[in-house]
């Protein structure tokens, strides 16, 4: 310990690259596409950073470099993805997190092998930093790993990012484990959320529930230590996005495309995870009905629907797939003509390139979810917009709402609610849309992925370690 470390480590449940295996039968690690990697890839070589995190599977890896970045592996057990991953992440805490749109599931297997596997993380993290090292830890999985690294290594400045929302007290209660989990993030120094309503209802929890004294954004620990809780609204590489947008090939291709469609006056598109959080059924409904009240018809619209394959081995998901196919199914089947299917449906991912070339051929994105952390898609899409035309339709449960004011803010529940903002975006006037979209393309611009990530850190480093005086009484409350 100590000595020979890192002065960062990066510790999320994910590694930033995957396995891939050539035509040949060859095995190779690629970089994972998004913007988290590219956020922090910056902040890891100033520091001399390492990634932990789970390489996917069950396969041991040792220790390695991708375009020179120092990545160590944890592997997972079977046992430890189903209870661990599939069951306490995304079966417990993925929904209870989001609203409750599903109902979360509470097992206490699942827990045990949740505080195995972050005391495992939380060990590697105390065994590669450098005395005095920044250790930032993300999201969901891995909410004890603060509390876990504190305790083994005192000197350590912890940072803590949650990616998705923070519930409001009336729902976090229900969790049995509700008090471990608030003790787990105040293993840090400073704990990032998407929204300060997030923030906010992490101060209130611990307040009410651990029985801390706080103030404001700061919560006062008996042994003296204090730990500020923050917005820090996640965004994308806006400028790398933009510039692969005005590129040759995905110019064409975005023509191409539209092409392949029959060139209908307008192109409706939505790019999920196909997650039931993500609202896909209520929009795909709403623009349905759109055809069959004779609003639009199939020679003038389309919807484009790419549901990225996710989490298919829970159950939810399953059912969830089930339902949204059966649904384009109906919806094609009743209002389709030859050659003019109502809604093209695209179960896969997608090379960035061609993500790029859709929001470019794109006229109308909709992003509907009932409750989402950011939703990097709908910044996606503006960002690639570089004509400065094309609408946006945006759930209000989307944290880039609070951002993207000048889109058609709708609330996915109100089905007429929908359906009317559709067909206002569809019709809307080339001025209006020129208007609402150089707003939100200012918006992205000055507030990027390399904003959020150089916010979080110096925040950190300015607050870590920061002692105060006051007198509190030890918790006591549960
Ligand atoms: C969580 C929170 C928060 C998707 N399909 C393909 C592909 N993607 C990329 C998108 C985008 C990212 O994945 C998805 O991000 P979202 O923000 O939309 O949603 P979640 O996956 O639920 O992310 C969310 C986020 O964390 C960050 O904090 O915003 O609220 O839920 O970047 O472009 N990329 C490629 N091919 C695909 O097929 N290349």
């Amino acid at each position: 310990m100590g000595d020979v470390g890192h002065d960062l480590v990066i510790v999320a449940n994910r590694l930033p690259v995957d396995r891939v295996t050539d035509a040949k039968g060859k095995s190779a690690w690629r970089r994972s596409p998004g913007g988290l990697v590219s956020a922090i890839e910056p902040v890891m070589r100033a520091h001399d950073g390492v990634w932990i995190g789970w390489p996917g599977g069950t396969q041991k890896f040792k220790p390695f470099k991708v375009d020179d970045l120092d990545l160590v592996p944890l592997a997972m057990t079977a046992e430890e993805i189903e209870e661990h991953y599939e069951g306490f992440s995304n079966g417990t805490l993925w929904p209870l997190y989001h609203d409750v749109v599903a109902k979360p599931e509470f097992h206490r297997e699942w827990w045990d092998t949740y505080v195995r596997v972050n005391r495992r993380f939380a060990e590697r993290a105390a065994e590669l930093a450098a005395e005095g090292a920044t250790v930032w830890v993300h999201d969901y999985q891995l909410q004890l790993v603060p509390q876990m690294l504190r305790e083994l290594r005192p000197d350590l400045r912890i940072g803590f990012y949650l990616h998705i929302p923070f519930p409001p007290a009336e729902l976090f209660q229900q969790l049995p484990w509700r008090r471990q989990i608030l003790e787990g993030l105040l293993g840090a120094d400073l704990v990032g959320f998407q929204l300060p309503g997030a923030a906010q209802n992490f101060i209130r929890l611990v307040r009410q529930r651990v029985g801390h004294k706080t103030h404001r954004d700061l919560v006062y620990l008996p042994d003296g230590r204090t730990v500020r809780a923050a917005a820090f609204p996640i965004s994308i590489d806006a400028g790398g996005f933009a510039e692969l947008a005005s590129s040759e090939a995905v110019v064409e291709r975005a023509a191409a495309i539209r092409e392949a469609l029959g060139n209908p006056r307008r192109i409706f598109l939505g790019i999920d995870r196909l997650d039931y959080t993500k609202g896909i059924y209520a929009r795909l409904r709403a623009f349905g009905e759109l055809i069959s009240d004779g609003d639009l018809t199939v020679e003038d619209a389309v919807f484009v629907q790419v549901a990225v394959p996710s989490r298919e081995r829970v159950e939810h998901y399953r059912n969830l797939r089930d339902d949204i196919e059966r649904l384009v199914g109906r919806i094609n089947g009743d209002l389709g003509r030859i050659g003019r299917p109502a809604v093209s449906y695209l179960h896969t991912s997608y090379p960035r390139e061609e993500m790029a070339a859709l929001y470019r051929a794109a006229d109308v994105m909709v992003v509907t979810p009932y409750r989402d952390g950011m939703n990097l898609v709908a910044k996606e899409y503006v960002a690639c917009r570089t004509e400065e035309d094309g609408a946006l339709v945006l759930s209000e449960f989307a944290g880039a709402a609070d951002e993207l004011r000048q889109a058609w803010l709708v609330n996915p529940y109100d089905m007429n609610g929908m359906k009317a903002a559709l067909l206002e975006a569809y019709s809307a006037d080339p001025k209006e849309l020129t208007r609402r979209m150089r707003a939100m393309r200012r918006q992205i611009a000055q507030h990027d992925v390399k904003a959020w990530a150089d916010s979080f850190m110096t925040e950190l480093e300015d607050d870590g370690q920061q002692g105060h005086s006051k007198t509190v009484r030890p918790a006591t409350r549960s």
